[in-house]
């Protein structure tokens, strides 16, 4: 046991002058203590904040279909979250409103898709279609949805993605949300 224990460094022979300056496990040592000390904030040292997720940037998403590209940098790997929020119209003739993932809830049952298109606010996506990322997530009365979504090392580009833009009018909103 003792060979063992001396293999991995904790036990040293007597005779050993290092023994008295460091490795010695039984007594604190200068070096070890200057080592935490610089290590560990001073006990007397405010706490840091603990980190919360914080609006970053927020922008306007027109409904028109315009892309709106972040002046935010995602880094690449980091999870942030993505909040889309709010009403637009997607069809004037009949009023029908459109939030980040979901239309026609003024009129009926929500609608996911209309015409093939995945209807509502995409990213880094510029070609409306039967699916689209973010997938924002159930309905929700509030039109407020809130996702995970990790950084690239690059901005982010949404769009509202719909069948027909001609008969569209208004705006959504999306916030970038950092944890820091
Ligand atoms: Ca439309
Ligand atoms: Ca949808």
């Amino acid at each position: 046991m003792a060979l063992f224990l001396g293999a991995c460094g904790f036990d040293v022979p007597a005779n050993d002058p290092a023994s008295n300056r460091d490795g010695g496990s039984d007594a604190p040592q200068p070096g070890d203590a200057a080592t935490e000390a610089t290590a560990d904030a001073p006990p007397d040292a405010p706490p840091d904040a603990p980190p919360v997720w914080t609006d970053v940037e927020t922008r306007t998403v027109p409904c028109s279909g315009v892309d709106v590209t972040s002046t935010t940098v995602l880094l690449v790997g980091v999870t942030y979250r993505l909040r889309g929020t709010g009403t637009c119209t997607v069809n004037d003739a009949n009023n029908s409103q459109a939030d980040p993932e979901w239309h026609y809830f003024n009129l009926g049952t929500p609608r996911d898709t209309e015409s093939g298109v995945d209807n509502g606010i995409a990213i880094d996506d510029a070609t409306p279609g039967a699916s689209k990322l973010p997938a924002w997530g159930a309905y929700s009365a509030s039109h407020t949805y809130t996702v995970d979504w990790i950084g690239s090392g690059a901005t982010i580009t949404a769009r509202y993605h719909d069948s027909n833009y001609s008969n569209n009018n208004g705006s959504l909103m999306l916030t970038i949300q950092a944890f820091q």
